[in-house]
């Protein structure tokens, strides 16, 4: 419709025909950029440099004020104040995009940094440490469910508890579905580390802890230093208690007592896929545990991952109890077993190595355990299947003679992006120093 209202203004043959057609043409544009991008048109910013105008700005999202709420550089001492976002399509980010520029530091004074407890909200491009327990608290109220929230880009450290976490409504009539995180750095320092056992009397801590939660994504992200040497933490990534679908992929994870887990004991979960995440923890540090476990988790696919543990826990991909059953474990590069305790069963095991040593990586200490070299058995060994159509780096499976197992797929000619370096911005990747 579009081309054929041009035309017709276009075939005009004098001077006067032409300037409308010009104008008309203009305003076609413009009514056609308003149709298709209408947020774009009509939201309005609010730019914030100082704690009461962070928190004001906030406060007034739910009373008509702007929903976007643009964070000038600089170090926020909350000091126990909080936000809590309770209108729908909030967006709060860092001026710069620099997640370094902005710090919102809780001190240890403020319980939780961000309350979110509305539909469409997005946190990015900041730094969020010492909360006292949540920098990030997603939850439904006893009126509505939480849906679309993104959390991209950001720093959290030291949190006192999880970092993220992610809750029903108390009566859990009302959940927090269909959310993102996205190339976060979260992780637990030796100063922090501390301050989990003054604060808890136990490693309650972790990166990601979600309940009863439907249909997330946990990409890209680098999760570390969540152990305590008194005791066990709790996961890198955690989905439980009725969580399902989860989507987990191509994250680094060092150095956590356990990695990635879907369910635990007898609150499971169901189906989801956890595929060409790379997990390595060095020397013990007391309470080291599996890389990835599945406790009453049905139907769950865990394809192309690496696993490497220099610590003395003998499993490195575990499935346990009756109700963790039809699964699906292939092309998994591990140096442990991968192995059901307590009755867990699978419908698809198979391609896995469970005997990889450092010298197949490209610096196993470091966590990159990209593959150094061809290897026989390794590299166009995996088995191939439709969903399998990238690897950790993003790069398009298979290269040379067939797909590899585990998280990277190498090539000799085509070198992974700068060790898994990329940010994933929604519309475009780029390259840069990210990940490791
Ligand atoms: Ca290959
Ligand atoms: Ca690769």
């Amino acid at each position: 419709m579009c081309f054929s209202g041009l035309n017709f203004f276009s075939n005009r043959d004098t001077k006067t025909g032409r300037q409308n057609s010009s104008l008309l043409l203009f305003l076609q544009v413009l009514l056609l950029a308003m149709v298709l991008r209408p947020a774009a048109v009509v939201m309005a910013a609010v730019t914030v440099h100082t704690v009461t105008e962070l928190v004001d700005a906030v406060n007034a999202t739910a009373h008509g004020g702007d929903r976007t709420i643009v964070v000038a550089d600089g170090t926020y001492m909350l000091n126990g104040e909080y936000l809590r976002i309770a209108a729908n399509g909030v967006t709060i980010r860092s001026q710069s995009g620099n997640r370094e520029q902005v710090v919102l530091d809780g001190n240890y004074q403020t319980t939780e940094i961000f309350q979110i407890v509305a539909s469409n909200v997005t946190i990015k491009d900041m730094r969020l440490q010492r909360a006292l327990d949540h920098p990030i608290h997603v939850m439904a109220t006893a009126g509505s469910d939480v849906t679309g929230t993104i959390i991209r880009n950001l720093h959290i450290v030291d949190p006192g508890q999880q970092a993220i976490k992610i809750n029903p409504d108390s009566a859990r009539s009302h959940f927090v579905d269909s959310g993102r995180i996205a190339n976060c750095l979260i992780e637990l320092t030796d100063s922090g580390r501390a301050k989990v056992w003054d604060r808890n009397g136990s490693c309650y801590t972790g990166g990601v802890d979600a309940h009863q939660a439907d249909n997330w994504i946990i990409e890209d992200n680098r999760i570390q230093g969540f152990w305590c040497s008194g005791g066990l933490a709790e996961h890198g990534v955690h989905f439980w208690s009725g969580s399902t679908d989860t989507l987990v992929q191509r994250n680094l994870i060092i150095d956590c007592d356990r990695g990635i887990g879907f369910g635990l004991g007898d609150s499971g979960h169901s189906g989801g896929i956890i595929r060409n995440n790379m997990i390595y923890h060095g020397p013990d540090h007391g309470h080291s545990d599996v890389g990835i476990g599945l406790e009453s988790a049905s139907g769950a696919q865990v394809y192309n991952n690496t696993v490497f543990q220099e610590h003395g826990y003998p499993n490195g991909i575990e499935y346990r109890f009756d109700a963790s059953n039809n699964l699906t474990i292939v092309n998994n590069l591990c140096n442990r077993h991968i192995t059901s305790r307590n009755n867990g069963s699978t419908t698809l095991l198979s391609h896995n190595i469970t005997n990889a040593t450092a010298d197949w990586f490209v610096n196993a200490q470091k966590g990159d355990l990209h593959l150094r070299a061809e290897r026989t058995g390794v590299t166009g060994a995996a088995l191939p299947f439709a969903e399998l159509t990238d690897d950790y780096d993003m790069q398009t499976r298979p290269l040379g003679a067939g797909p590899d197992i585990g998280a990277d797929e190498y090539s000799s000619t085509v070198p992974h992006p700068g060790s898994g370096k990329k940010i994933n911005t929604g519309w475009l990747f780029l390259l840069t120093d990210f990940k490791p």
